[in-house]
C-alpha cells in the first residue's frame, strides 16, 4: 500500500526540492495528496510547484502557498527564489494559489483515521508548526513528520576543514521548530551531514537530461543552479545534492538509509540556531547514513518514468 503524503517545500532555485517533487509524484510507494510552499516569495514557489507537477502529469494535487516569514517574523536565512526561465518550465504561469493553511486542513481532514498522512518538510518548519498551532484536532491524521534539518555530526568539506553546524532550514525558522519538536507526533530528522554526501553524478544527470520534458526541464534547473553555486563557490566543483529527495526517499525506500533513535534540542541565537543532540532532547527517528549509489540510481530510474 502506497504511502498517504503532503510535501512541504521551500522550491525555487535550489534544485533539489524540484528533484524531492518529481520524485514524490512518480513514485509509484508514494501517494501525494497536497504540496504547501514556505519561505519568501511563497506564490512564486508554488507557481513553480504547479508547473512541475503538471510535467509530471498530476495537476490534480491542491497546491498551497504558505508562509514567507519565520513564526516570530524575523528572516533569519531566507533562501531566495531566483529566476525561473518561463521557457524551459512550459507552463510556469503566475496563477493565485490558495493558502497552505487551508490545503493541509483540507488533506488532512480528507484523510481516513486508519490511514493517517505523513508529512514531508523539505523547507523552514513554519507552514506546519503555524498550521498545528490552530488545528490540533487534525493531529490525529498525522502518521510521522519527516523533516529535511539540522547538522547532527560534524562533516568534512572538500578541502579536509569542518562543515558548518548551521542549516538553513532549522536556522531560517528555530521557533517553527521549536513548537513541531512538542507536538505528539513521531519526528524523523534527515540532517545536513548525511545528505551532503548524496549527489548526483554526471552519468546521473545526463539519464536524467534524456528523460524526455520532464529530464530536459530538470536538466534546465540543474544546469542553472550548478551555474550560480559555481559563481558562489568558485573552485569548488559545484554539485546537485539530494538533501530533500533523500528526506521523502527514505520513507518508502528504507534500505537507503539507517535511522536510529535520538534525543535532539534547538540551540542558539537568531541567525545562529541548530540542533544538538542532547539526553534532554525531543525523541526522533535520526538519519544516519545513506546509500548514496542506491539513492542517485533511483532518482533516475524514477523520474524516468515520466516522458
Ligand atoms: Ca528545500
Amino acid at each position: 500500500m502506497s504511502l498517504p503524503l503532503i510535501l512541504d517545500t521551500d522550491i525555487g532555485l535550489d534544485v533539489d526540492d524540484a528533484i524531492a517533487l518529481c520524485f514524490a509524484t512518480l513514485e509509484p510507494r508514494i501517494e501525494l495528496r497536497a504540496v504547501t510552499t514556505v519561505n519568501g516569495d511563497t506564490q512564486k514557489r508554488a507557481s513553480v510547484a504547479r508547473a512541475l507537477l503538471r510535467l509530471c502529469g498530476r495537476e490534480d494535487v491542491p497546491v498551497g502557498a504558505g508562509a514567507s516569514l519565520p513564526l516570530d517574523g524575523r528572516a533569519h536565512a531566507l533562501m531566495p527564489v531566483g529566476h525561473v526561465d518561463a521557457d524551459p518550465m512550459q507552463g510556469l504561469v503566475d496563477e493565485a494559489h490558495g493558502s497552505a493553511h487551508d490545503v493541509l486542513a483540507a488533506a488532512l481532514e480528507a484523510a481516513s483515521p486508519d490511514r493517517p498522512v505523513t508529512i514531508c518538510t523539505i523547507g523552514a518548519a513554519s507552514n506546519v508548526a503555524a498550521f498545528f498551532a490552530s488545528r490540533p484536532d487534525l493531529l490525529a491524521r498525522v502518521a510521522r513528520i519527516q523533516m529535511m534539518g539540522g547538522c547532527l555530526r560534524p562533516w568534512r568539506q572538500a578541502d579536509g576543514s569542518e562543515g558548518s553546524p548551521f542549516e538553513f532550514n532549522v536556522g531560517g525558522d528555530p521557533l517553527a521548530v521549536s513548537v513541531l519538536f512538542a507536538l505528539p507526533v513521531p519526528i524523523g530528522v534527515v540532517p545536513l551531514d548525511v545528505t551532503i554526501g548524496a549527489c548526483l553524478s554526471d552519468d546521473d544527470r545526463a539519464a536524467i537530461r534524456g528523460a524526455g520534458r520532464l529530464g530536459h526541464v530538470l536538466a534546465v534547473l540543474m544546469d542553472n543552479f550548478l551555474a550560480l553555486l559555481a559563481g558562489f563557490m568558485p573552485g569548488v566543483e559545484p554539485k546537485v545534492r539530494l538533501h530533500d529527495p533523500l528526506t521523502a526517499a527514505a520513507l518508502v525506500h528504507p534500505e537507503l538509509a539507517g535511522f536510529e533513535a535520538a534525543r535532539v534540542s534547538v540551540v542558539g541565537g537568531p541567525g545562529q540556531c541548530r540542533l544538538v543532540e542532547s539526553p534532554h532532547g525531543r525523541p526522533i527517528d535520526a538519519c544516519r547514513s545513506v546509500d548514496d549509489k542506491a539513492l542517485a540510481a533511483l532518482m533516475v530510474r524514477t523520474l524516468a518514468t515520466r516522458r
